[in-house]
């Protein structure tokens, strides 16, 4: 067996650019989520507030759409090629991808980073959700825009390597890696309309002047129809390393290739006709409607249970395969000291409790209570924040060496680095949890409002600030230990065999399993189908009440905007 870049040294090289991209996004989005964490704790301010939705928006962009997603494409371009056992059919296809999402990426990071500069006339800071009457400049759609149809053509470069294998190999399963990419693949062409359309169709002409108005609340709906499958867009490359990486690093086998594949499909079914779970404070949107699509989120919570007790008991193999006994006893054996398995494992157990504050958000009375408050950025700090970020982070210690041919540089530093993401994760998720409770709300530098006080019934208001601070300095830490040991770990010497990348077959194969699993184009159309039912009368009944383009008109997002507002009103 020879390593991954020895075998496809074209696709490694698109990978590590992808990763590139990814961590260069990590390091500067973590930069600004220190600046935010310390300054609406009011610990240490280096910007004025004004300056704050700024920060927050590169935030968001950068972490959330940036860095997950560079890294998924890099994934799963790894997951195809090695599963497959083929490299990509047309390269200049894979760099054409790569170069039109960077282009992309990186307009909509100059359009948001423009606006701490006032004289250059140009701003974003319309946070990662760019909710109407909220207006950026035209560059950060068009980048978007691009970003959206560079995926859209990285998917179609992984199909057509999988049309290619299935050509030679008409009779056998899907090779399950593969599997994952393309239904999270189906799942994301069909997400992505929402987001496509709004961008093109609305915010593009809105924002260059060729329509004066927008119906916010039709783009905000578009938005939620893709916003929600967006999170698992963004865990299913989590979900592809706990299914296929954990237990192999645990020391043993996945347990059943069939039950992942069940997973796999229930997400592509059932992501998308729950976007409304969003939206359960918007007026203009029906209870009924509110309500399907809180049934449907309860039924998204099982592809998640399943990955808990399939997981788990790969891993529990993994431990009786090293000696481990015992009803709980086995997961001393684990190998703890491997920072790939760590952060993998202690991501998954944030998981846990980042899913169960999820269930809470979908519930749509008790959502009334948490919605906009801190409660909010707590669970997906523990979500996209640690269930995805930590697995990538941890994945990369493990998959940077097949593509550079070099060993990491430091495991120690590595482990150290799990650890503090975790600890600093549990400091930062449970002060905004317990904020959100108070009342506390997401979104603004200056949470304390001007004479109002919020009373905590456990601990104090003081405490909870200084734990969101320590938690931000610590997860900030981290991420200055990754970008070093990765950085350090590609200036190494290549060696023959800088880490064992054999990946075992499950105990329980796809070969037991029923052929309607593989069946992608019954899927598709059955997702289609909800997907219209969930959506179509909702959209009609918001185009019917304020007309296509609306009636509101743009809100600049500028301190003189805002005065110009407040003397409009008064
Ligand atoms: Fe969420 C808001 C509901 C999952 C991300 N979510 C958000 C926002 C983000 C986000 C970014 O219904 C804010 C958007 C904004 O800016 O306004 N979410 C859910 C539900 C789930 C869920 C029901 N969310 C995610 C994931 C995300 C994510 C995943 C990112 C990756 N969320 C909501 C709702 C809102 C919301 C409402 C709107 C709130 C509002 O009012 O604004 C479920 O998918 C969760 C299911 C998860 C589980 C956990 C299973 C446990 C596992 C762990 C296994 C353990 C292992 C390790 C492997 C049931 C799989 C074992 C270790 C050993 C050592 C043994
Ligand atoms: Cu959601």
């Amino acid at each position: 067996m020879s390593l991954y870049v020895d075998e496809y040294p074209e696709e490694a090289k698109v990978i590590k650019a992808t990763f590139l991209v990814s961590f260069v996004a990590l390091g500067i989005g973590a930069f600004f989520g220190l600046i935010q964490g310390l300054h609406r704790t009011g610990f240490v301010r280096v910007l004025p507030s004004t300056d704050y939705y700024t920060i927050l928006t590169g935030h968001g962009v950068l972490l959330a759409l940036v860095f997950t997603i560079f890294y998924l494409l890099g994934l799963f371009t790894w997951a195809v090629t090695r599963s497959l056992e083929s490299p990509l059919p047309n390269i200049k296809l894979t760099w054409a991808w790569f170069g039109l999402t960077t282009t992309g990426a990186t307009f909509a990071a100059i359009a948001i980073v423009a606006g701490l500069f006032p004289s250059l006339d140009m701003s974003a800071d319309v946070l990662y959700t760019f909710y109407a009457p909220l207006q950026a400049h035209p560059l950060f759609y068009v980048g978007l825009a691009m970003f959206i149809i560079g995926t859209w053509m990285a998917g179609a470069d992984w199909f057509l390597a999988f049309r290619k294998w299935r050509s030679e190999h008409p009779d056998e399963r899907i090779p399950l890696q593969t599997f994952m990419v393309l239904t999270t693949m189906v799942m994301w062409y069909l997400s992505t309309l929402g987001v496509a359309i709004s961008v093109v169709f609305f915010f593009i002409p809105w924002s260059l002047g060729f329509i004066d108005t927008i119906n916010p609340l039709l783009t905000r709906t578009l938005f939620w129809y893709f916003g929600h499958p967006v999170v698992y867009f963004w865990l299913m490359p989590a979900y592809l390393l706990w299914y296929t990486v954990l237990p192999k690093l645990s020391g043993g086998r996945l347990f059943s290739d069939p039950l992942a594949r069940v997973v796999f499909v229930l997400f592509l079914l059932l992501s998308t006709p729950v976007g409304i779970h969003h939206q359960y404070l918007d007026p203009g949107i029906a209870e009924g409607f509110k309500f399907i699509a809180m049934t449907n989120t309860m039924f998204l919570l099982l592809p998640s249970l399943l990955t808990a007790f399939t997981v788990v008991a790969s891993m529990e193999h993994g431990a009786r395969q090293r000696g481990g006994k015992g009803y709980l006893k086995w997961l001393g054996v684990l190998p703890w000291r491997d920072p790939a398995f760590t952060g993998m494992a202690l991501a998954g157990l944030m998981f846990a409790a980042g899913g169960f504050s999820g269930m809470i958000n979908a519930g749509m009375n008790i959502n009334y209570l948490i919605h906009n408050t801190l409660w909010v950025p707590g669970h997906f700090h523990l979500t996209v924040g640690t269930a995805v970020a930590l697995t990538m982070m941890a994945g990369a210690y493990w998959l940077v060496p097949q593509l550079t041919g070099r060993r990491l540089y430091s495991r120690p530093i590595g482990l150290f680095q799990v650890v503090t993401w975790f600890v600093g994760m549990v400091f930062m998720s449970n002060a905004m949890h317990r904020a959100g409770l108070l009342g506390i709300p997401r979104r603004t530098a200056e949470p304390q409002y001007q004479s109002f006080d919020f009373t905590a019934t456990i601990g104090s208001v003081a405490e909870l600030r200084a734990q969101l601070a320590i938690g931000a300095v610590l997860l900030f830490l981290s991420v200055v230990l990754f970008l070093f040991n990765i950085l350090l770990s590609s200036i190494e010497d290549p060696i023959e065999m800088p880490v064992d990348d054999r990946i075992p077959a499950p105990l329980s194969g796809a070969s037991g399993s029923p052929v309607v699993l593989d069946n992608l184009k019954l899927w598709t159309a059955i997702a289609a189908i909800l997907v219209i039912l969930a959506y179509v009368i909702p959209l009609a009944s918001i185009i019917r009440d304020a007309g296509l383009f609306g009636r509101t008109v743009a809100v600049p997002v500028l301190i003189d905007g805002f005065n110009m507002l407040m003397g409009v009103i008064a």
